[in-house]
């Protein structure tokens, strides 16, 4: 997998006097069905979240308040992409070692997710993750 395959998604956006309407639907507006939601919130200040690479679990990050930056390194590249709007997100494919920092106070992280939690489908070592980008053809 490479960096290049995660990619800024723009969202539908319904704007409207009465306040905007975004919505999203598995397999139409991000490649993958939604199995789980999750977000980050109470965030303090200086603190960095992730650190890990999924086996196998694809996931969509939106930053429905505030912003953040997610670092995204695929073993040779990194990537630094900043999220501050709720009409848009970042895809990430599996393998990719993430790192979520540059927390704004108040700022909340929603995590669309394509597979229930399961442990076994990270990498928390960086040098693990290397090493299975190895072994992979
Ligand atoms: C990711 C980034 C953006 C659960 O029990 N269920 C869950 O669905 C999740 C996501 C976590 N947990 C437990 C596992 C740990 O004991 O919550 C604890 C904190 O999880 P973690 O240290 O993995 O949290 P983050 O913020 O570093 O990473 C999370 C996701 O785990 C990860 O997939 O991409 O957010």
């Amino acid at each position: 997998m490479n960096i290049d395959l995660c990619a800024i998604i723009d969202l539908p956006k319904i704007s409207d006097p009465r306040g905007n309407l975004t919505f999203i639907e598995s397999n139409r507006h991000i490649p993958f069905e939604i199995r789980r939601v999750y977000y980050l919130y109470d965030v303090p200040g200086g603190a960095e979240r992730g650190g890990h690479a999924h086996k196998t679990l694809h996931q969509f990050l939106i930053a429905m308040s505030g912003s953040f930056d997610v670092v995204l390194d695929d073993g040779r590249n990194k990537k630094r992409v900043h999220l501050n709007r709720s009409y848009y997100g970042l895809y990430i494919c599996p393998m990719i070692w993430r790192e979520l920092d540059n927390f704004s106070s108040g700022s909340v992280c929603m995590v669309l997710s394509s597979n229930f939690y399961n442990e076994s489908d990270y990498y928390r070592s960086y040098e693990e993750y290397l090493a299975a980008l190895e072994m992979s053809p």
